[in-house]
């Protein structure tokens, strides 16, 4: 069944609203907020708290990126003596520990691993995350992000992790999130009632909500793609470019999911990665990278398709599957689909 915000009503956005005023810390507004959890055992609230933990570690390294080359670039050492990790390892690292300490997660698929790892606990959660996307930018100080998709495992606790604990499709999630290192660093998440927008205060060492309960813009003006592959794209996907520029939309691409997702998210826009020749299923990952904003999206009252079909019912087959990727706006997706 379709999770959809666009069902919740203005009353209850409303009472949300006044649950939760701006500056409520992330910590008491998940406490607060456990009761909604259909399986409200606190093991979801604190993995939620790992996941802020372990990005409040990421975004002192990825501040420090910079300074990092200064002391010792990748394959040296630093000044401590320590081997030098390119950044998105070390998100990795540190993600990977602080769910593995936490206890609530059995398994996690993560972008920077071939194979799902096991964790050996007795947790309930599967977690599929990329702990640091938008490499490219990282050497040159450009936003980047982390995104993450939680389950429930499918087979009992305390049993060997399966293949349908594993590969479970996007409308399975029971929350999401990213965390933008931007000129502010966000944390923005979804349960399936709504998304929230927390703000990092660094010399406090917390997040607090700055954004509640966001809504993307049923329409927008931006439009978000790698026009320099644009000989490469269908005819479709061509002709929606030419549509948007016809209409003086404006394109802003930054080339981090996170960071043109969260605009969108912000202003109204659309999202898109579609099949190119290099990557004819698109090159942006299911698992880890699409789905999570899938289910953000329609929290929001946007949309998420292959151009085609909705992401969130797409079914897995494999931990590092591809998929093309329009997101954003609900009439910009359904927009540009028309032109199929
Ligand atoms: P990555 O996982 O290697 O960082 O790739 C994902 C990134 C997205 O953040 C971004 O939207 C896209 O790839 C940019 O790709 P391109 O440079 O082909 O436009
Ligand atoms: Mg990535």
């Amino acid at each position: 069944m379709q999770r959809s915000f666009n069902n919740t009503s203005a009353a209850s956005i409303e009472s949300s609203r006044i649950a939760h005023p701006i500056g409520t810390a992330l910590d008491r507004f998940i406490k607060n907020n456990q009761a909604q959890f259909q399986y409200a055992s606190g093991e979801l609230s604190q993995l939620l708290r790992d996941i802020a933990l372990a990005s409040k570690v990421v975004n002192r390294e990825v501040n420090k990126a910079g300074l990092i080359d200064i002391m010792g670039a990748v394959g040296s050492q630093n000044m401590a003596g320590d081997e030098q990790q390119k950044l998105d390892v070390l998100a990795n690292i540190r993600f990977t520990r602080a769910l593995a300490k936490g206890g609530e997660v059995c398994a996690l698929v993560s972008e920077e691993s071939e194979s799902f790892v096991d964790l050996n606990n007795e947790g309930q959660y599967m977690i599929a995350i990329d702990p640091l996307d938008g490499s490219s930018n990282i050497d040159v100080n450009v936003s980047i992000g982390t995104i993450f998709s939680i389950y429930r495992r499918k087979s009992p606790a305390g049993t060997p992790i399966q293949q349908i604990d594993i590969l479970q499709k996007g409308s399975d999630q029971v929350a999401a999130g990213y965390v933008l290192y931007g000129s502010s660093t966000m944390l923005v998440y979804t349960t399936g009632h709504g998304v929230n927008g927390f703000t990092y205060e660094p010399t406090l060492g917390e997040y607090f909500l700055s954004h509640p309960t966001m809504r993307i813009p049923e329409d927008g003006r931006i439009y978000s793609i790698n026009e320099g592959l644009t000989n490469s794209f269908a005819a479709p996907v061509r002709d929606y470019i030419q549509f948007c520029k016809d209409e003086n939309y404006s394109a802003r691409y930054v080339g981090s999911l996170v960071a043109d997702f969260h605009r969108n998210l912000l202003k109204g826009g659309i999202y898109i990665y579609p099949a190119t020749a290099k990557d004819p299923n698109g090159k942006l990952r299911l698992m880890y990278e699409c789905n999570a904003l899938a289910y953000l999206a329609e929290q929001a009252g946007g949309s998420a398709t292959t151009g085609k079909d909705r992401i969130l019912d797409i079914e897995l087959k494999d931990l590092h599957q591809r998929t093309a990727f329009y997101v954003g706006s609900r009439n910009m997706v359904e927009k540009a689909a028309s032109f199929s």
